[in-house]
């Protein structure tokens, strides 16, 4: 049986002869081979002929962005339109549309800037790359300017995607299929979003302005989600007439950015329509689901998917194996292509021991073992151990044939639910801006407000009990997962627009909780939708939040801090490989002389408090509201680190 024939197999539900192994290593291998550091024996290959070499199958599902041939090819990325040999499809935009392209450079980052001019009007995108990235391994541009600026630009997009052609490119994708040949599966790329929406949210805005335009200007979004899925409807079919056996639809979900409700509203629908329709064509439809899916889990197993592929689970994410496999695969609904976490393949975060316990547990939970083509989740770190994928293809070799036998497998330990924050009822009076904040409603809280001020109620009391009680209550239900990240950040909305009422009066009466927060994601990582809730949250409830963005150097943190003062310095990552950033900035802000001036915070998902505790920081956020908690405590309160570690609640 070929390489292929067993991935695809797994995929239909089948059952092969041996579990199908289909290491990712795109990440590991740009960055070490850019940074001339591939293993000797590896030294002047291509990514494929080391898998080759090694006898893996090839990992063909996420397209290739490093590989493009001609980098004018994809000036279109920063609206989430791609030219590819992974497409099988051409997009074609209409005479009308002039496009104009401007490539700079300043120091190390090339900046595109790209302009549409349409009869409608004028929109443009501006995307970046800088050399730290690059030595990141990193494949994808980062979207600096996004395509919408003011709501009069939906309108001209909408322009803009009524007017494309979307045409078969099928040559160049069989090209690449041919040379894949029996060493895997060449997976076309239908669509990175899901759906038009969802295209909207990944590509138009920035991630916070994407849930206040969905709220604010939901007609003018809908209006561009009409004209999005006329592309979308093309790309269907041209995918559904291609020689591709899979194709990939959809990226990136996760339940706190397409969040239970969203998901089943905007998502679901158009992944139904496309599975149905590629199933009827004979095709499978696969998903990129590395996010956290524990609030997604049955969506997913329901929103007609055939396979989800690189699954994140725990202690990565909240949800163990077992759990996957028994509501995804056991269930008959869809396989899993993942299961191993990056995490376990880096001497940093996990021994050689640990590993081989993970695998052990993995076979053992999977067993039978049909519907899964391990698979690491999301890609090999820069930084991994190369040895180790090579030693886990040996345990499947030894271990892989199916059925698996099924052992008396230890399930995890079980997440445990964190009690909400307690609810304190505010007084009649507070009732109506307490209402305002839970609502989001920053029209109403003015006007409420005002009324207050008018009846000579105290701004400070309007801003505990009236105020910051509710936020309390909206970060509570956020935790326990019976609110989402929309609500907070319009709750986070209201409360910035209420306090530019109430700013004058607190200023006389001499605030008490008042400070300037220094934020940024830390050098070589760009995630930034974590930080960007934490700096609404923080500057909703009043302090002064200077955001540096992403990709932060230690020296311009320690700069920042001299030049701006600020009381707390707050520090986001979301890779393990950039969480020692962190500590370079503490021990750079030691070395000069800054440390005991500043407070330092640090969040992102890979983070806990012992690591926190261990580069010497004063407190971890485990989301947006524990970072807002963390901030009014260290504002107000003369603790150790400690003990403002301990006080803080933590994830699960
Ligand atoms: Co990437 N990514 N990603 N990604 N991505 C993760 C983080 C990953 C876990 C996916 C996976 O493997 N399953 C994985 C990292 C693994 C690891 O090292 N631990 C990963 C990877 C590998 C990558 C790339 C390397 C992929 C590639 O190129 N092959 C690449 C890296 C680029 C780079 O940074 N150099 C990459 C790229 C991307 C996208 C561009 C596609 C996109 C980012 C878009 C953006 O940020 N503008 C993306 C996304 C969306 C994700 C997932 C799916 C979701 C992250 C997110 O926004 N969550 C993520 C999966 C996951 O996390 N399980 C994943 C929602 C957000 C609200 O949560 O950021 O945790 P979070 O923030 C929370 C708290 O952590 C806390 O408050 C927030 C609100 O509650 N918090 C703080 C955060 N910062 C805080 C600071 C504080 C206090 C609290 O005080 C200062």
């Amino acid at each position: 049986m070929t390489k292929k024939e067993r991935i695809l197999m797994a995929m239909r539900g089948e059952t092969p002869d041996m579990m199908p192994y289909t290491p990712r290593f795109d990440l590991w291998y740009n960055s070490n081979s850019y940074r001339g550091t591939l293993p000797k024996r590896h030294q002047g290959r291509s990514h494929d002929e080391i898998a080759r070499a090694e006898g893996w199958a090839l990992h063909k599902v996420v397209p290739e962005l490093l590989e493009v041939v001609d980098p004018w090819e994809n000036l279109t990325r920063g609206i989430g339109l791609y030219s590819l040999k992974e497409n099988g499809y051409k997009i074609n935009f209409s005479p009308n549309v002039h496009m104009e392209v401007r490539k700079t450079c300043q120091g190390d980052e090339e900046a595109t800037l790209v302009e549409y001019h349409t009869p409608k009007g004028m929109v443009s995108t501006k995307e970046v790359i800088n050399e730290e990235m690059r030595k990141a391994g990193v494949s994808i541009t980062w979207v600096q300017e996004h395509g919408i600026k003011r709501p009069e630009d939906y309108e001209i997009w909408a322009y803009v995607f009524e007017n494309i052609t979307v045409t078969p490119d099928y040559d160049r994708y069989q090209a690449w299929q041919n040379r894949i040949g029996d060493d895997g599966v060449a997976v076309m790329m239908g669509s990175f979003a899901a759906s038009p929406i969802n295209h909207i949210q990944r590509d138009f805005l920035d991630a916070t302005e994407f849930f206040f335009h969905y709220n604010d200007h939901a007609k003018e979004m809908h209006r561009l989600a009409e004209a999005i899925g006329l592309v979308y409807e093309q790309t269907l079919k041209v995918v559904g007439d291609s020689p591709a056996e899979v194709v990939l639809w959809g990226a990136n979900y996760d339940d706190m950015i397409t969040y239970p409700p969203y998901f089943q509203k905007e998502l679901s629908p158009w992944i139904r329509k496309a599975s149905d329709y590629l199933a009827a064509k004979g095709k499978l439809l696969i998903c990129h689901c590395d996010g956290e899916n524990q609030g997604l889990i049955d969506l997913i197993a329901d929103s007609g998917m055939h396979v989800a592929e690189a699954v994140c689970c725990a202690p990565m994410t909240k949800l163990p194996i077992e759990t996957y496999h028994e509501r995804w695969c056991k269930s008959g609904k869809l396989t899993i292509m993942g299961g191993l976490i990056q995490s376990m393949l880096s001497p940093a975060t996990s021994s050689l021991a640990e590993l081989n316990a993970y695998l052990d547990h993995f076979f053992k939970a999977v067993a039978p073992g049909n519907r899964i083509i391990l698979s690491v989740a999301d890609t090999t770190p820069p930084n991994a151990d190369f040895d180790r994928l090579a030693m886990i293809a040996e345990r499947v070799e030894k271990e892989g044939r199916l059925p698996l036998e099924a052992g008396a497998f230890r399930p995890l330990t079980k997440t445990e639910l964190k009690p909400a924050a307690a609810q304190q009822a505010p007084e009649e009076t507070f009732q109506t801006v307490h209402a305002d904040v839970l609502a989001g409603n920053d029209a109403g809280i003015k006007v409420h407000i005002q009324e207050l001020l008018d009846q000579g109620v105290n701004a400070k009391e309007i801003l505990n009990r009236g105020m910051l009680s509710a936020m309390e209550v909206i970060s509570g239900r956020f935790r326990e997962g019976s609110v989402f990240i929309p609500e907070v950040l319009l709750s986070a909305r209201a409360m910035k627009e209420a306090m530019v009422l109430l700013e004058p009066y607190l200023a006389q009466e001499k605030r008490d909780v008042s400070g300037k927060i220094l934020l940024g994601t830390v050098r070589g990582d760009l995630h930034d939708i974590g930080k960007n809730m934490v700096a609404t949250m923080l500057r909703g409830v009043g302090f002064e939040v200077v955001d540096l963005g992403i990709n932060i150097t230690a020296e311009v943190f320690v700069a920042e801090v001299e030049k701006q003062r600020p009381d707390i310095l707050g520090m986001s990552a979301l890779l393990t490989t950039t969480m020692p950033e962190m500590k370079k900035t503490i021990d750079a802000l030691i070395a000069r002389g800054l440390r005991d001036q500043v407070k330092v915070i640090v969040g992102g998902a890979p983070l806990n408090e012992k690591f926190a505790r261990d580069i010497g920081a004063d407190g971890y956020g485990s989301d947006a509201g524990a970072g807002v908690d963390l901030v009014r405590k260290l504002l107000t309160m003369d603790v150790g680190g400690d003990t403002l570690l301990q006080s803080v609640p933590t994830k699960c």
